[in-house]
């Protein structure tokens, strides 16, 4: 047993949690089923480890380059508050747990199972794909770290809804919900990634999987049900001098410049270059101009943003052709779920940075009501809700509804976040301890499931756990005939698909 376990606890550490490595096995794996030469399975290995590490640089980068502007919004505006990001609010389950006078519920406790919680979300996730022609579920979860963000999280939501549930008890609980989250939640996305990607095999495994599908449906809607066509940015060709926005590097250079350079302004170089609490020196007017230090800022978010999508190229191309050894031996007709990032290699890339901007107007519009509404609970807007969430949802609205959609669902989706945020954490007693997760599931699907189960009790767990259940059975029916097509041979599920919208266009006219 104790083998088993220190086994367990060593794949856990290091592969689990560590999606480069979790990667890098599945794309080892699915190679070995194909059958291929030992060195092409060494390659596939090492190609997909080393893209997910360039991508983990790139979205590193883009997080430390946003950090002055972060700090010195909370530290001008006297915020003290607490922060949407899941690092904050894994911290912040913590120390709710170490603190003695904290939350009855919560104080005392501590969450040594993650890892067995993992390793039966897995078990679950891969024995309901096995089951799909039951579940009509076909998502693998690959992205271990959220997955123990998520987990900090639901477990202070489910004990707030179950005071009285022991530790297992609890644990049985959270794989349950966790566990059906996770194979819902990316089986959900894989129509509109299949189509935004045209049938690279994946899907998204990560925190906003209900709001990118509800952001696709609003922007299909959007489309359809306008008279005016909206193209997306992809196609949109500019007139004039502003013709260089066509241009990726340029427009997300220049709109930063612009977006970055206001809001350093406003702080201001005396701040910025240590006259703040913790003296941190972002600026050093010694040795750059203050126009300069703007400009590079601003221009490193096209640099991390380029790194970022090398990162994925690399990767996803060995992920799309190994997965066929799973798909067709091991679990038939299954895709990855992997990161958010990934979908920025598809697309427009300006939908990445038009998306991120308006994530942000909506999220600052938000926090500027709940401070002149003097609402108890101040967010403070973290980065990761800020860019990844709203980013992936320009995406994939760009991709069905065009600009128009890319502007109003990334908006939406900051509001949502910063309100949904607020409520929950405040009603939980999150709040206090200076963190919430905050990206899009979590301020808007798991604020609701957590109502449902507080007022109903454990009517309320069975209404939420067959709730999503019901979800992939109901995708099921809306496509009988192309449901398990769309993963098994995207293209003819495509041609099927386009040829049932023609007839039923020309039966409507
Ligand atoms: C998260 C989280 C990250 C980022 C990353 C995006 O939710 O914890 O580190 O998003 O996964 O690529």
């Amino acid at each position: 047993m104790d083998i088993l376990m220190t086994c367990w606890r060593f794949f856990a550490q290091n592969i689990l949690t560590q999606p480069a490595y979790f990667i890098g096995l599945i794309v080892a794996i699915g190679y070995i089923l194909l059958k291929k030469k030992w060195y092409d399975v060494i390659a596939g290995f090492v190609k997909a480890v080393i893209g997910y590490q360039i991508l983990l640089v790139g979205s590193g980068g883009l997080v430390s380059s946003f950090r002055p502007v972060l700090v010195g919004l909370e530290e001008r505006f006297n915020l003290s508050a607490m922060v949407i990001d899941p690092y904050f609010g894994q911290n912040a389950v913590q120390s709710g747990m170490a603190d003695p006078n904290g939350p009855a519920f919560i104080a005392g406790r501590s969450f040594s199972s993650v890892m067995f919680l993992l390793l039966f979300a897995f078990i679950l996730n891969i024995v309901l794909v096995a089951f799909k022609k039951q579940t009509k579920l076909r998502a693998i979860f690959t992205t271990g770290h959220v997955q123990v963000q998520q987990a900090a999280t639901a477990f202070w939501l489910i004990l707030f809804c179950f005071p009285q549930l022991n530790d297992t008890a609890v644990l049985a609980v959270m794989t349950l919900l966790l566990g059906l989250y996770w194979a819902v939640g990316s089986n959900l996305c894989i129509g509109p990634t299949q189509d935004l990607t045209d049938g690279a095999g994946l899907t998204i495994a990560h925190q906003q999987m209900f709001g990118v599908y509800c952001a696709s449906k609003a922007s299909e809607w959007l489309a359809k049900h306008t008279k005016k066509e909206s193209k997306r940015i992809e196609d949109i060709e500019l007139p004039g001098f502003l013709k260089i926005f066509n241009e990726n590097l340029v427009a997300t250079a220049i709109l930063m410049t612009l977006f970055f350079g206001i809001i350093l302004l406003i702080l201001g170089p005396e701040f910025l270059s240590g006259a703040n609490k913790a003296g941190t020196k972002f600026f050093d007017p010694s040795k750059q101009s203050f126009v300069f230090y703007i400009m590079t800022t601003a221009f490193q978010f096209a640099v991390y943003l380029s790194i970022l999508q090398l990162g994925v190229r690399t990767f996803v191309t060995e992920l799309t052709n190994s997965f066929q050894g799973i798909s067709n031996k091991l679990l038939k007709g299954s895709v990855p779920g992997v990161d958010c990032a990934v979908t920025y290699g598809f697309g427009s890339p300006n939908a990445v940075t038009l998306g991120f901007l308006m994530g942000a107007a909506g999220q600052f519009l938000a926090i500027a009501l709940l401070l002149l509404l003097k609402s108890p609970v101040v967010v403070i807007a973290g980065f990761v809700p800020l860019f990844f969430d709203n980013a992936t949802i320009g995406v994939y609205a760009n991709n069905k509804g065009g600009l128009r959609a890319v502007i109003i669902m990334p908006f939406i989706s900051g509001l949502l976040q910063v309100f949904g945020s607020a409520l929950i954490a405040g009603w939980v007693g999150m709040a206090a301890y200076g963190g919430y997760l905050g990206m899009w599931d979590w301020a808007v699907v798991w604020p609701i499931m957590t109502g449902v189960m507080k007022f109903l009790s454990y009517a309320g767990l069975v209404i939420v756990a067959v709730a999503l259940i019901a979800i992939p059975q109901l995708q099921y029916r809306a496509h009988k005939d192309t449901y398990f097509m769309e993963v098994e041979d995207y293209q003819a599920c495509k041609e099927i698909r386009a040829k049932q919208a023609a007839e039923k266009e020309a039966s409507r006219k």
